[in-house]
């Protein structure tokens, strides 16, 4: 059956080659990814039902927009290598949010005009009907720090071809006057009482410490190609952050929500947007993920009304024919007290085997094996505190008990593997859920929905052992289930 699937995926892959035959560019891309496929395939510890690119380098998720009946993420591609490089923007659909099928590579650096890398961006349909991609551009010998544009890429009716739009560079640092704004990248638009805006990260001091900003511009015309600056949205108040990359900021359960990529853990910020005055004013903090092998999200906004999210996995070793993936998509809420909720999409659900079941109880100072195994697993316990100082789960165990990847709670902090972020549990919370999606290398830890940790892991291939442990005294496990996972790929 894997064999008919990988088959299946070359076939789609090759299909999308030929749908892109017009553009060397892009056909040299494609064979570029295409020869590191066997390489890629090959590695056990790649993971199998988290979105990922056919083989080589990818990073941030780019422009995700559901466009006539497909959800579409393009992502950070380097065609030519397992590590950063060469920018491209990476392709594929999906009916579902779960399986992915690969589709030619929507944008080139279009090194005739100059242009070295297509970084970050987002996708919207414009007032005709067509999408459209607003992304930054990095000129060839330019420093990305210093000098950067925003241009634009338009589509036929499927997004199956893209084209630079004849009217690049939509945005330049011209529009910022005597301001000088450094590392100007990652345009996100929204829109807001009938009106389109654009907003960029950046900083006002070239790294010196301080001044990370979110800058805010305003559409003049339905084809988002005339634009105004409308002043500094927002300043990070830590002077330690000096850069912010990949700001996302849209409105959700009547708050407004911004979150950035400072060059270190994602964060995310929930308060009031005031349009006229051009200003965001935060009320609440917190965590998208707290660990740093998350990096630079990206949403949508789907039919069904739900923020979708999906985040770029990173530090993986080198080497292997690939390097990164994507974060399972998380729909996103904000709750009573103007925190951030985060639950993977209920349609991961269609990727589980058989139920493993287990009803309540008790650890005393040790650890209980459980019978289900595996590396792609989805397990969900309920855990009640007891007397035990530290408890929870541990994957990827080998049967000697000499290695194992800790899922766990102290009281004042939440451990995976080897990140720990502070974690109390709150008064009216009886009991500790852990939502466990572990992917071969790569682990995804939900707390309660509201603490997301994700990790990448080193496991032996044969340490695929499950235990619950409690240490110095005893906890109740109310419940325990667990699933296999099948493969996407
Ligand atoms: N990745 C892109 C940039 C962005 C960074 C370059 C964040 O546009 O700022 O690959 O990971």
């Amino acid at each position: 059956m894997k064999i008919v699937i990988s088959f299946l995926t070359l076939a789609i892959f090759a299909l999308a080659l030929n749908a892109a035959e017009k553009n060397p560019a892009i056909d040299r891309a494609m064979a570029g990814v295409e020869s590191a496929v066997g390489k890629a395939k090959v590695d056990v510890t790649r993971p199998v039902y988290h979105f990922h690119a056919p083989a080589n380098w990818m990073n941030d998720p780019n422009g995700p927009i559901f466009f006539n009946g497909y959800y579409h993420m393009f992502y950070q591609l380097n065609p030519y290598g397992d590590n950063w490089g060469n920018m491209h923007w990476g392709h594929a659909r999906s009916r579902d949010l779960v399986s992915w099928e690969h589709l030619p590579i929507a944008l080139w650096p279009s090194k005739e005009r100059g242009e070295e890398h297509c970084f970050s961006g987002c996708a919207t349909t414009g007032s005709d009907g067509r999408a459209m991609i607003i992304y930054t551009s990095i000129g060839q010998g330019k420093r990305a720090d210093d000098y950067a544009e925003q241009w634009g890429a338009i589509s036929d009716g499927d997004l199956l071809v893209w084209g630079k739009h004849p009217k690049n560079p939509l945005l330049t640092d011209k529009l910022h006057g005597d301001l000088k704004v450094y590392d100007w990248r990652d345009p996100f638009l929204f829109r807001d009482g009938g009106r389109d805006f654009l907003v960029l990260g950046g900083n006002l001091n070239q790294r010196k410490g301080g001044q990370a900003v979110v800058l805010l511009y305003e559409a003049e015309n339905p084809q988002l190609t005339e634009w105004k600056f409308r002043g500094v949205l927002f300043t990070h108040p830590d002077a330690k952050v000096v850069n912010i990359e990949c700001p996302n900021f849209f409105p959700l359960d009547g708050h407004w929500v911004l979150v950035v990529s400072p060059h270190g853990k994602v964060e995310y910020f929930t308060g009031k947007f005031d349009p006229v005055a051009g200003k965001f004013t935060a009320e609440q903090r917190g965590l998208i993920d707290g660990s740093d092998n998350y990096y630079a999200p990206n949403c949508l906004l789907d039919p069904q009304g739900r923020r979708v999210m999906w985040g770029w996995v990173r530090g993986f070793k080198s080497g292997l024919g690939w390097n990164g993936c994507l974060t399972l998509p998380r729909v996103l809420g904000v709750d009573s007290q103007g925190q951030l909720r985060e639950r993977v999409a209920p349609e991961i659900s269609k990727l589980r085997g058989e139920r493993f079941e287990l009803t309540e109880f008790k650890v005393v100072e040790g650890s209980r094996k459980i019978e289900i195994q595996g590396d792609t697993l989805e397990i969900e316990i309920e855990l009640e505190s007891g007397t035990a100082s530290d408890f929870g789960l541990k994957v990827r165990s080998a049967r000697d008990g000499s290695a194992a990847v800790p899922i766990g709670y102290d009281g004042k902090s939440l451990g995976v593997g080897s990140a720990r972020i502070p974690f109390s549990l709150r008064p009216d919370e009886k009991a500790l859920t852990f939502h466990v999606f572990l992917d071969k290398s790569v682990v995804e830890v939900f707390a309660n929905d509201r603490a997301c940790v994700t990790r990448v892991i080193n496991a032996k291939s044969e340490d695929l052992g499950v235990e619950v442990f409690a240490t110095r005294g005893e906890i109740t496990v109310r419940s325990l289930k667990a699933w296999p996972l099948r493969p996407i790929w």
